[in-house]
């Protein structure tokens, strides 16, 4: 996969090299990503904004028309970035002889992604459609945001989504960027080692046993730490009563802090046998066998 970001701090991913790559530190340089990107699994660059400035201030920003708080980001200077950006990761026209058969038309066009507080929920489920893509853009907005013509004029050639991370206003969209790639780059191939694995994730997952319920309390050595113990189950090797601990844990902490995630599980049908639905009754969210009512 390759993964270009375009911001005005290309220093929050990191040390940048000439071609934009990254070096081994920073969000997309340390870990399984960073090592995934020194394998050259997923090719990171990095682009700072100003490159396509075109005054002697390196102006990236303007007022806004209609007046307002703050600046807005030019039209002019991202679409030049946009246009380069896309134009380096697509194929050059001499076809290699391993992409002989494979005419320039035949790669897949990038998929556009743009942080904003007004964007859709960021979801383990759009990561998962990431995951799918081969080449990734991020566009890191500041100020006031971008102006609002750069994703209407990006929109007739690829597919750009405008997304949140969450419902707190961040100063800009560096670290949406870096929570949203480590997210897909966790779920590319090769990248989990393969005593993790993201089949059990939260908030969907791949239909393992715990998917689409929050993780339960987890604990490793000493036995007894500061006058507290480890749950005598998870000592007794007894696999079946722990996975049966492990999930009505992780029922009770979904339904106190996730009732949400109970009410959609619940709207499955198939979500909850009849202890899940007794412990979930004890944390207080009756659910009856018939209806998923809560
Ligand atoms: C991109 C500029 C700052 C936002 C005036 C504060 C995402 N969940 C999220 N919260 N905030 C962002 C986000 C904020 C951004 C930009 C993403 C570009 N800002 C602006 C509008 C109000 N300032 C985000 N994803």
């Amino acid at each position: 996969m390759r993964i270009d970001i375009v911001t005005i701090f290309p220093d929050y991913f990191g040390p940048i090299d000439a071609d934009g790559r990254v070096g081994a530190s920073g969000p997309l340089g340390v870990s399984l990503i960073g090592k995934a990107g020194a394998r050259g699994d997923i090719d990171f660059r990095v682009h700072d904004l100003r490159r396509w400035t075109t005054d002697v201030h390196h102006a990236v920003d303007d007022t806004p028309f209609g007046g307002g708080p703050g600046m807005v980001m030019k039209p002019d200077v991202w679409g030049a970035a946009l246009d380069d950006v896309l134009a380096d990761a697509a194929p050059t026209d001499a076809p290699s002889s391993a992409d002989a058969a494979a005419p320039a038309s035949a790669t897949p066009p990038a998929r556009l992604v743009v942080p904003a507080p007004s964007g859709a929920p960021f979801t383990q489920e759009l990561a998962a459609a990431y995951a799918a893509e081969s080449h990734l853009v991020f566009a890191c907005g500041r100020y006031e945001g971008i102006d609002s013509r750069v994703v209407a004029d990006a929109r007739t050639r690829m597919v750009v989504d405008e997304v949140s991370i969450g419902d707190y206003v961040l100063a800009g969209g560096e670290a949406a960027v870096a929570v949203i790639v480590e997210a897909v780059c966790r779920l590319l191939p090769g990248v989990l080692g393969n005593e993790q694995s993201a089949a059990d994730d939260s908030f969907g997952g791949a239909g393992g046993a715990m998917s689409g319920l929050l993780e339960g309390p987890v604990y490793t050595r000493p036995r007894a730490w500061r006058g507290l113990e480890v749950p005598d189950v998870l000592l007794s090797g007894h696999h079946q009563a722990i996975a049966r601990w492990q999930r009505d844990e992780a029922l009770r902490r979904t339904a106190a802090n996730r009732p949400d995630l109970i009410r959609r599980l619940a709207a499955t049908g198939e979500g909850f046998d009849k202890r899940d639905r007794q412990v979930i009754a004890e944390a207080g969210y009756p659910v009856d066998g018939e209806s998923a009512a809560l």
